[in-house]
């Protein structure tokens, strides 16, 4: 192998290794300069309220409340709930309760979910909820975001086609698997922006990951996707102008 090739592959899967970071649960992980990722779990004691130590609990009016929700790469699996279970403000009233997830096809490895927000938005925090007793509790996904103007840009991309060859950016990798053998819960992650704002995007695509092959039941059971759109901020203040001058005497009081 080549040195520079041999150094550039180095490089890489050193990139990799920082991106994925820390795997347990609980913790900050590290994302993009742009965002930062929060886990937070509930290995017992969850309810339909989904109230997490540090991630917020799901809502129904995001910015992702009216989004067109497509699955772009896998199958969904018969027993889930549609893919618009990501997205339409409800929750799983208990810890296996299929109908109400989204999740990809039982003995599958996972695949590709694209959230059209139909619009620009200035995203402040994305935010995915999942819950399950067993391995289709945790979370294992990389984020991609695209505001879709990118004159290479595939609202679809393939398993088999790299996202950020085709407009996308990445934006951040989640695993929230804990070590150790139980891996039920609930899971809250929240990836947000570092200085407020993860940055101005219309399309989001999860390339989700089962937690396990080692049966036919790893892929997560996601309950919810929120999309926080950032505050409006305030319109530029107008600079003040000088009146133009006046001529003559000034008016009589
Ligand atoms: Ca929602
Ligand atoms: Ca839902």
């Amino acid at each position: 192998m080549r040195p520079f090739l041999a150094a550039a592959i180095g490089l890489l899967l050193a990139v990799v290794a920082a991106d994925v970071g820390l795997q347990s649960a609980s913790a900050i992980q590290p994302a993009t300069q742009a965002a930062v990722v929060t886990v937070d779990r509930n290995a017992s004691g969850a309810t339909r309220a989904f109230k997490f130590a540090r991630v917020p609990s799901p809502v129904a009016d995001d910015a992702a409340a009216k989004a067109k929700v497509t699955l772009i790469d896998g199958e969904l699996d018969g027993q889930a709930g549609a893919v618009g279970s990501v997205n339409d403000g409800l929750l799983p009233r208990d810890e296996d309760e299929p109908g109400a997830n989204f999740f990809f096809n039982a003995a599958t490895a996972g695949g590709r979910l694209v959230i059209d927000l139909t619009r620009r938005v200035s995203i402040a925090q994305i935010n995915s909820y999942s819950w399950h007793p067993n391995t289709r509790g945790p979370q294992v996904y990389v984020l991609f975001a695209s505001d879709g103007t990118d004159a290479k840009f595939n609202a679809a991309p393939k398993a088999d086609v790299d996202p950020v060859t085709v407009g996308w950016v990445r934006i951040a990798a989640v695993d929230t698997r804990p070590s150790g053998e139980d891996q039920g819960g609930q899971y809250g992650v929240s990836i947000a922006g570092r200085s407020g704002s993860v940055g101005q995007f219309r399309y989001l695509l999860f390339e989700c990951s089962a937690t396990e092959l080692q049966d036919d039941y790893g892929n997560t059971f996601y309950s919810e996707i929120d999309v926080i759109a950032a505050p409006a901020s305030a319109p530029a203040p107008r600079v003040i102008g000088l009146a133009a001058p006046t001529s003559g005497r000034p008016a009589r009081r």
